[in-house]
């Protein structure tokens, strides 16, 4: 499999996608919110909010794995963007460090496939657009040096995004 055949985009729900692992744009907490966290442990069940209750507090730009309860997906990862205020407060790097430890735990636990939504482009106000930058630059640039994930999934809730992905990853697409 070529680099950019391990790079997939779709428009949906990301509580129904089989895969691996599906990551959830969480808050320090764990304990959800609204948004696509909200839809997550929604459709998990009970027994999702209990294990994030036990692993306590998941700063910003880090990560934490669960099981994925009653969702197709078998795997949980939480990771935690940036409150976005002008981008003169390290959102940026935020962000990426948020993609970055989403991968490094999918790495570690041998995901293979894993889908991602557009962190912190809701209730925390990033700009569609730069998180959209630093999201298919990020994730390209993990895929030039790693072999898991083998399947990297965008998975774009809002129609304004779906053009966003598109055009940047066929701008990534020529460089891989
Ligand atoms: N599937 C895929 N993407 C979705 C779904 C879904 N079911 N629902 C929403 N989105 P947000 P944030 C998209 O606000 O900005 C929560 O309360 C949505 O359209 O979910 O990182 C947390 O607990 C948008 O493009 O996350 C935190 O407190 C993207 O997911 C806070 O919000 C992210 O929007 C995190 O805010």
């Amino acid at each position: 499999m070529t680099t950019s055949d391990r790079v997939q985009f779709i428009v949906g729900d990301i509580t129904a996608l089989e895969v691996d692992a599906v990551v959830t744009a969480a808050n320090e907490s764990l304990i959800g919110g609204g948004g696509v966290d909200g839809a997550v442990h929604a459709a998990a069940g009970p027994g999702l909010f209990e294990e994030c209750r036990s692993i306590g507090l998941c700063p910003e730009g880090e990560a934490r794995l669960t099981g994925g309860y009653l969702l197709p997906a078998k795997h949980i990862i939480h990771t935690v963007g940036p409150v976005y205020e002008d981008g003169s407060f390290g959102e940026a790097n935020v962000l990426r460090s948020a993609y970055e430890s989403s991968l490094r735990l999918a790495e570690e636990n041998a995901i293979r496939s894993i889908a991602f939504p557009c962190i912190a482009t809701g209730t925390y106000g990033f700009p569609n657009a730069a998180a959209c930058e630093i999201a298919v630059d990020t994730v390209t640039k993990w895929l030039e040096c790693h072999e898991y994930p083998e399947l990297i999934v965008f998975c774009c809730f809002e129609e304004p995004d779906i053009s966003l992905y598109r055009e940047r990853l066929s701008n990534a697409g020529q460089a891989l």
